[in-house]
């Protein structure tokens, strides 16, 4: 299997973020990049490849073209403000009953109009890091386009929080709905499976009145963890997309038993839906060690769920989501990508 990276990421580099109530530690780190670059590399999962530059079109039929100006431009507003510190967090939102139809001009009330929490600060990188992580994620589904089985996107920040005009949740752009949209560019039918801890708040809004695009998620139950505010089993998609969305909450402390249960229903689902490709939102945080997480997979279950995921039978593309178990996140996502190939 070929993997896209770019070490453009680690100009993307938070020392802090809000949560817990507090301000305390980043833990969407530079270093998690390198760990999966330096474990996929000594399984000799194949080839590491560059990403070719995204086609801004792209970007902009996912994402509100002035959202992402203001992404491109807003390190340098936060310089111009007179502001030396090396990380910016937003504290103010638009919330229901607000004017949530303008962006202010004034710095602070931009940052709240264009994101969803203070988990997530911007820093002078940001962009081209995110950027990048979008060209990784891409390029991976273009791979996927000219002929490839699989293909891993190693992308950092990670993507799936990131709505079409809003930031949040350590993510900037949507890579997976950014391959996604690659892949229904190439004409295919396209499910997302996304196994990360945390519910895909931004890939469910994005996609949730489209019909081609069917998005599957596995997560904490949103009553109990981030994102709060949407995940829940009833959110089934409207319009042309009612029917393509389903959520699978499960509550903390889920094991393999209780987790691979729910593989299975997702998995069901996606075959009913008959994609051409199926995109991975490959979250490694349901780890029974994580950090910030609180379900119980082990290493061993990455590999039977790796093994699993290789009996999909249309092509896969996987997008490195979340995973803050530094020192095993390397291992741990390899175990997928290897036991998908030799299983
Ligand atoms: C991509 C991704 O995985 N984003 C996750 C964003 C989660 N942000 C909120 C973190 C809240 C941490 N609470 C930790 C409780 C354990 N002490
Ligand atoms: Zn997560």
């Amino acid at each position: 299997m070929k993997t896209v990276f770019s070490p453009a990421h680690a100009r993307h580099h938070p020392h802090h973020e809000i949560s817990d109530g507090t301000l305390k530690p980043a833990v969407e780190i530079p270093s998690r990049a390198e760990m999966v670059l330096a474990a996929i590399e000594a399984a000799g999962l194949g080839e590491i490849l560059p990403p070719e530059p995204i086609d801004r079109a792209l970007l902009e039929r996912i994402h509100d073209p002035a959202y992402v100006a203001f992404l491109e431009t807003v390190w340098d507003a936060h310089r111009a403000a007179g502001r030396a510190e090396d990380e910016a967090f937003p504290f103010v939102w638009p919330t229901p009953g607000l004017r949530p139809d303008r962006a202010p001009r004034h710095l602070d009330g931009r940052m709240g109009f264009y994101s969803f929490d203070a988990g997530t600060p911007l820093t002078a990188g940001t962009f081209e890091a995110a950027l990048a992580s979008a060209s990784v994620a891409v390029t991976g589904a273009g791979l996927i386009a000219a002929g490839e089985r699989s293909a891993f996107a190693l992308c950092r920040p990670p993507g799936h929080h990131a709505m079409a005009d809003r930031y949040g949740g350590y993510c900037f752009f949507n890579n997976a709905a950014l391959a996604a949209e690659r892949l229904v560019a190439d004409g295919r039918r396209v499910a997302i499976l996304d196994v990360d801890y945390h519910h895909g708040n931004g890939t469910q809004a994005i996609f949730y009145d489209r019909g081609d695009v069917h998005v599957v998620s596995i997560h904490a139950d949103p009553d109990d963890e981030y994102p709060y505010f949407l995940g829940h089993a009833d959110e089934i998609g409207e319009g042309h997309g009612e029917g393509a969305n389903l959520n699978l909450p499960l509550a903390l402390g889920a094991d393999w038993p209780v987790w691979s249960q729910a593989l299975e229903i997702a998995l069901g689902s996606i075959e009913r839906h008959r994609p051409d490709a199926v995109v991975v939102s490959l979250g490694l945080d349901p780890y029974e060690a994580d950090p910030i997480s609180h379900f119980r997979l082990t290493s061993d279950d990455f590999s039977r769920l790796g093994a699993r995921l290789g009996r999909i039978e249309c092509p896969v593309l996987f997008v490195l989501e979340g995973g803050y178990a530094v020192e095993a996140l390397g291992a741990n996502c390899a175990a997928v990508l290897t036991a998908f190939e030799g299983g």
